[in-house]
């Protein structure tokens, strides 16, 4: 009835001049009486209306959204009830035997209530635990039917809804945002064809070669079985034993050493598939693919010293960064690019495009940019959406395929398994978040938690009764057919010698990195290994650097007090079975024919906007207004954000006595939590801020962590009374801007950070 009604009523017309979604909402309203099978019927109805209309694009967008509706409930206007929809009266005493008597087991409103909360929390995940989503779009620039059949990838008038969960790896669900650590990056693209997860990380490459490592591995990593300890962090003795143990995760330690362990943002990471894929074209035709998102806000990291102390400050920053963002309609972009390699290419190499330690550096072969992703929307519930979000590698479309990396091979177990036990069953799918806005119909029933009402006498294929539908798909329906990939080998636990090069492309990482991304890698490696207890361990490790960089192994061999060792300990070899020649396992030192990759180096990134960065305004009583809203203007219109730190909370007057609203006073923030910091003119407010010890701080520690500092007339006397070398005009050290217009503050910010200034000497913040 519903349905007729939308079709027959002004509502629809409503729905064709793109409001859809306002306009659902107002039906669902209407319609709550009955839920959920109308709705349910009306919002698949809407989605199927809207996957009909290719040519509007904003009805694809929304397909995702729409769908999403009718679960929603607000409460807003309505009366308390309980979850039988009984009102309640009294919500504050549990009915009891008198006044001061024992509570009565009769209370099943307490009990319900009590119940339910005591239920509230379910597993974790074993990693990944902390992340956070947003709702999105992808948008392809051109169809690649050369390529791959994916329909999401063949035209360009589709809108498809995706939604993005990026996480850390090692903590828990409360953890740090700002852990030395992978970061997740899982898209899940809601396709007319079916979901497409592609479930990747910020870093190209994987510590392990073979899915039946990876327990081991994240046994190591995680926190001390005895005591718990250490909480999001990998600088302890296991990690490291198991690691100085392991040759093939050299070249990932060498990307969780560097800056993209600490990134700035999750808008400002890249993200990867990892393994080499495969896209299929309508022919069948094969050719090797990795998935690359590219942020358009560039690549940019914090100091690690900032990292620490953001983690006190705000350990949600990352978190509240992406919220902020959306909220605020800075929405984040990523382009997505693919390398493309034909199957005749596949051994031209010199390493193994199954290895996925490997990357295929860009200068080989390029990375063709081929759509973009902006993210949108917030979620509406963290639990409903970003916590029961469940991805898998093997959520995949015609048009994509799996390779043999033996990596990929075990995650397409695992992924399932892990949300059986995580969200209790195997009706997960169901779960508004992770439900396709593609229909589902089969003949799988039952099980815990079913909502789907199947009306069907049959729950088997073939049958009659049904006139055998849900009917399978030919491959030209849509139906997905396998790659028929010849296999002619022996049933063997193996590894290929291809894989046997652990080092080559570590090397070629650290080659490719600037002076200053060098010495922070050192100095990653230094703090990492300076936690660990047993000196076996550090000294196994170095051994291992010698096979990166000499240099490198020396200046970590320094600063750990060690000799630097001739080279490693022998033999150096992964894991050998029990019954192999440990010879035949020896790692193989192989060259790289490439000396330095571009892409590798975030120095290279796009530096040409300060969009979205938050930059603190020092400012109190007496502020020059002038000064103060030329700057904030400016840098409003480049899309930043400017934030008033005050030595007090409300309210202050600039000079010409107008109220300007506080947001943060030095104790309610830090210099950590912004990007940049200025500090304007006029006597009484600098005066002020110059004699408050933490005024002096948040300008020195800036200046430690390299960001952009601008000061004018009166206000740089605040420099001049920190510990910043030289804030005086005529010797000011990059980065710091004296006097300058905006627009010259503004070209310091978009620098992100003057690493040089980190040369010794130091400054104490
Ligand atoms: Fe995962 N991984 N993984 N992983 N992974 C999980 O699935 C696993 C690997 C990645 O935001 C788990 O739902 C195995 C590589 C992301 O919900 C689990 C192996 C890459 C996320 C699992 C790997 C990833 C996960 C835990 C080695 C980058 C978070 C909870 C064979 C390409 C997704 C869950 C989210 C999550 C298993 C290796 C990325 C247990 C066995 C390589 C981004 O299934």
């Amino acid at each position: 009835t519903l349905a007729y009604k939308f079709r027959h009523t002004p509502y629809r017309n409503a729905y064709q001049k793109h409001t859809d979604v306002f306009i659902t909402t107002n039906l669902f309203e209407e319609s709550k009486h009955c839920r959920p099978n109308g709705v349910n019927a009306l919002s698949q109805y809407l989605i199927h209306f809207s996957m009909k209309d290719k040519k509007n694009s904003k009805s694809q967008e929304n397909a995702k959204l729409i769908q999403l509706s009718p679960d929603k409930e607000n409460g807003g206007g309505e009366f308390l009830t309980t979850n039988q929809g009984l009102k309640i009266n009294d919500n504050q005493n549990s009915l009891k035997a008198g006044e001061r008597g024992a509570t009565l087991l009769e209370d099943f409103i307490l009990r319900e209530k009590i119940t339910h909360f005591d239920h509230e929390r379910i597993p974790e995940r074993i990693v990944h635990a902390r992340g956070s989503g947003a709702h999105g779009i992808f948008e392809l620039y051109e169809p690649l039917p050369e390529l791959t059949k994916a329909g999401f990838l063949n035209d360009t008038s589709i809108k498809t809804p995706v939604f993005v969960r990026f996480s850390t790896v090692a903590g828990s669900r409360g953890s740090t945002d700002l852990a030395r650590d992978v970061r997740g990056f899982a898209v899940k693209f809601y396709t007319q064809e079916g979901n497409f997860d592609l479930v990747g990380n910020n870093m190209p490459v994987f510590f392990i070669q073979d899915a039946i490592k990876f327990p081991d591995l994240i046994h190591a990593v995680k926190p001390e079985p005895h005591n718990e300890i250490p909480q999001a962090a990998s600088a302890h003795d296991t990690f490291w034993d198991f690691i100085s143990l392991m040759p093939e995760s050299t070249h990932m330690i060498m990307w969780l050493m560097s800056d993209r362990a600490i990134p700035r943002s999750y808008r400002m990471m890249e993200g990867f598939g990892v393994h080499t894929f495969r896209l299929i074209n309508a022919e069948g035709k094969s050719s090797f693919v990795k998935f690359h998102w590219k942020p358009l806000l560039g690549l940019h990291s914090v100091a690690w010293d900032e990292a620490k102390k953001i983690s006190g400050n705000d350990p949600d920053f990352h978190r509240r960064d992406l919220w902020d963002a959306i909220d605020a309609g800075a929405l984040p972009e990523w382009e997505f690019g693919v390398q493309i390699v034909s199957e005749e290419d596949e051994h031209k190499f010199d390493f193994d495009i199954l290895d996925p330690t490997k990357l295929i550096p860009e200068e080989l072969v390029p990375v063709r940019k081929i759509g973009k992703m902006t993210l949108n929307r917030n979620p509406d519930n963290f639990f409903a959406e970003t916590e029961q979000v469940a991805f898998h590698v093997g959520h995949i479309v015609p048009g994509i395929d799996f390779t043999n990396d033996p990596l990929l091979q075990g995650r397409l177990f695992s992924y399932t398994d892990t949300q059986l036990l995580r969200l209790g069953g195997p009706n997960f799918h169901e779960i508004p978040i992770n439900r396709p806005v593609a229909g589902v119909h089969n003949n799988q029933r039952d099980g815990h938690m079913r909502q789907t009402i199947n009306t069907s006498r049959t729950s088997y294929e073939p049958n009659s009764i049904s006139a055998n539908y849900p009917k399978q798909a030919t491959v030209a329906e849509g139906g997905f057919s396998s790659h028929q990939e010849r296999i002619d080998a022996r049933k063997i636990r193996d590894r290929s010698e291809s894989f046997f090069d652990h080092f080559s492309q570590a090397t070629l990482f650290y080659n490719s990195q600037s002076e200053p991304e060098k010495n922070h890698l050192v100095d990653a490696l230094r703090f990492e290994l300076g936690k660990v207890d047993r000196e076996d361990i550090r000294k196994r490790m170095v051994g291992i650097l010698t096979l990166v960089d000499g240099g490198l192994a020396k200046k970590v061999a320094d600063g750990l007090g060690l000799d630097v060792p001739k080279g490693p300990e022998l033999p150096i070899n992964h894991g050998v079975p029990a019954d192999a020649d440990p010879k035949k396992y020896e790692s193989k030192i192989v060259k790289s024919s490439l000396k330095a990759s571009a892409a590798l180096s975030m120095a290279n990134t796009p530096k040409d906007s300060i969009k979205s960065r938050i930059i603190a305004i020092l400012a109190t009583d007496g502020v020059n207004s002038k000064q103060l809203n030329a700057l904030k203007k400016e840098l409003q219109a480049a899309g930043a954000m400017a934030k008033i730190v005050a030595t007090h909370n409300g309210h202050i007057k600039d000079d010409k006595g107008l109220v300007i609203k506080v947001d943060f006073t030095f104790l309610t923030s830090a210099s950590v939590l912004f990007d940049a910091v200025y500090v304007p003119g006029g006597a009484a407010s600098a005066q002020a801020i110059a004699a408050e010890a933490d005024a002096l701080h948040f300008v020195t520690e800036a200046f430690k962590h390299c960001k952009a500092i601008g000061a004018s007339t009166e206000g740089i006397t605040v420099l001049e009374a920190s510990l910043i070398p030289s804030g005086k005009k005529g010797a000011t050290p990059p980065g710091v801007i004296l006097d300058g217009q905006p627009a010259d503050f503004i070209a310091a910010v978009a620098q992100h950070r003057f690493w040089e200034r980190e040369k010794k000497p130091d400054v104490p913040a």
